[in-house]
């Protein structure tokens, strides 16, 4: 049957699939996008897929009137591990939106005030450990993100630490996830016979998810044995939060779900987030002189408050600015919630579904100007000049993330932290490689740091741990 949208060419029971990097469909996605138009049909074995990447289509398939996001098949996947927790779980199930009242609570402005000095506590392990390095050693940027940024959603969403940055390799919780999320990947793409036969990897799968459930699992037991010690956590709130339409509190199951949810989405988004930006700003000297002259007015050679952090206006629109080039979470899916049509021209029948490439939405010449590629933070000087459609690193309306504020306040420290104490040095002249899982990250990304301010980094040290060392 002839589709009415653009297709490319199909290799028979492969579809289109021969077409497609497998270690970078969506990469591919996007190159499908300027070839064939800001919608097309892509058949994979068994399953048609539409795309969808301009910022008018965008604004139609946002209208939530009319469209509702749709738990895709890598998503389903994922609900072996996260459940029904809010990213993994339909609009229509009861405990999406009784989380989601729960919760709303626990990542507003005002938590983020409670969470600071627990990211500050983080964020300046991370500033001790590259304080520490000798001048020729080098940084694995990604490695070092993804540790600071899981030890911080460990630490403000259960008061658990991970402890990254006193581990050679990473802790077996990430090494289950990652993995976990790896296979769920595959076994969406995996033609069905080809799935039944990967009994080792299904073997480990089921492992992993065990061992993620035994540590969550504990975790709760352990608090509710315990009671409160006064934590203010992401736990403490669904642990006692009810929801104010049904006066409902959550399961423990559900409980679980939604902590592996917050680890999942909460740590690699942000460390890709923050590894992108610094890749940036190496590569774009004069922005990043400028970020650095505003950490110096704003913060001068204190740690930051909460404050002050708001205050870092520029280092914001870096960070708003790497989103649109590398929007690290970069697709999501909805489907129609009755007969439409799109475009003015495409008829569309009731649970169709469509995927927003995020990445190529975000390079619509129509909305960003002909110069997409370039980085210019400053697009982001006028917030209201940014038309609401054309920009969506942290996806739409009620099943937007929850995270976001939790996610900017958290990599706006950071990086102020970082360009605070540090110049870097770009010493392999990196060349941009972006590695897909279900999230984006530059592969291979390595730097140098110099210290800007010997004394301070020196004095950060004294004041926190480094006393025994000083006295010794
Ligand atoms: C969500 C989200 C989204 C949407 C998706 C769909 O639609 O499917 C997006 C796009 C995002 N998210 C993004 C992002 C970025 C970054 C950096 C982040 N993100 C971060 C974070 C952190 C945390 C904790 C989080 N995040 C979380 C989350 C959640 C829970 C969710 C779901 C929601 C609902 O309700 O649905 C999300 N997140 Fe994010």
């Amino acid at each position: 049957q002839q589709s009415q949208y653009p297709q490319p060419k199909t290799y028979g029971p492969l579809g289109s699939l021969p077409v497609i990097d497998k270690e970078k469909p969506l990469q591919s996605f996007m190159k499908l996008a300027r070839e064939l138009g800001p919608i097309y049909q892509f058949q994979f074995p068994g399953r048609m897929s539409t795309f969808v990447s301009s910022a008018s289509l965008a604004k139609e398939i946002c209208d939530e009137t009319r469209f509702d996001k749709k738990v895709g098949p890598a998503l389903q996947k994922v609900r072996a591990f996260g459940g029904d927790g809010l990213f993994t779980s339909e609009t229509t199930e009861m405990n999406w939106k009784k989380a989601h009242n729960i919760l709303l609570p626990s990542f507003s402005q005002q938590a983020m005030k409670g969470y600071h000095s627990k990211m500050v506590d983080l964020a300046t392990q991370l500033i001790q450990k590259w304080a520490r390095l000798n001048p020729a050693d080098e940084i694995d940027v990604p490695e070092d993100m993804t540790r600071l940024t899981l030890d911080t959603i460990g630490l403000c969403g259960f008061n658990y630490r991970f402890n990254s940055f006193y581990r050679e390799t990473s802790h077996p919780f990430v090494d289950s996830m990652v993995r976990a999320l790896d296979e769920a990947m595959n076994q969406s793409q995996r033609l069905g016979l080809q799935d039944k036969l990967m009994i080792k990897s299904k073997k480990q799968f089921r492992e992993d998810i065990e061992y993620m459930f035994s540590l969550v699992d504990d975790l709760i037991a352990d608090r509710k044995a315990n009671g409160d010690q006064g934590e203010e956590d992401l736990l403490s709130y669904m642990l006692k939060g009810t929801d104010p339409e049904t006066g409902e509190a959550l399961s423990d199951e559900n409980i679980r779900f939604q902590i592996i949810t917050f680890l999942i989405a909460g740590h690699e988004t942000t460390s890709g987030l923050l590894s992108f930006a610094l890749y940036y700003l190496m590569n774009n000297r004069e922005k990043l002189k400028k970020a650095q002259e505003e950490v110096d007015r704003v913060v001068g050679d204190s740690i930051p408050d909460y404050k002050q952090v708001k205050q870092l206006k520029y280092v914001r629109m870096v960070l708003n600015e790497t989103l649109r080039l590398w929007p690290t979470a970069p697709a999501f899916s909805v489907y129609a919630k009755d007969d439409t049509t799109l475009g003015g021209q495409y008829d569309v029948k009731k649970d169709d579904v469509f995927t927003l490439v995020i990445p190529e939405l975000h390079r619509d010449t129509s909305v960003w100007g002909e110069d997409v590629e370039a980085f210019i933070p400053e697009r982001f000087e006028d917030p209201s000049s940014i038309p609401y459609h054309a920009y969506k690193p942290f996806g739409n309306g009620q099943r937007a993330c929850i995270g976001q504020q939790f996610a900017l306040h958290e990599a706006t420290l950071v990086l102020g932290m970082v360009l605070q104490h540090f110049d870097l040095i770009d010493h392999q002249d990196y060349q941009l490689d972006v590695k897909e899982t279900l999230t984006l990250k530059p592969d291979g990304l390595t730097m140098r740091v110099s210290p800007r301010k010997p004394a301070m980094a020196f004095s950060i040290a004294s004041s926190e741990e480094a006393k025994p060392e000083k006295a010794a």
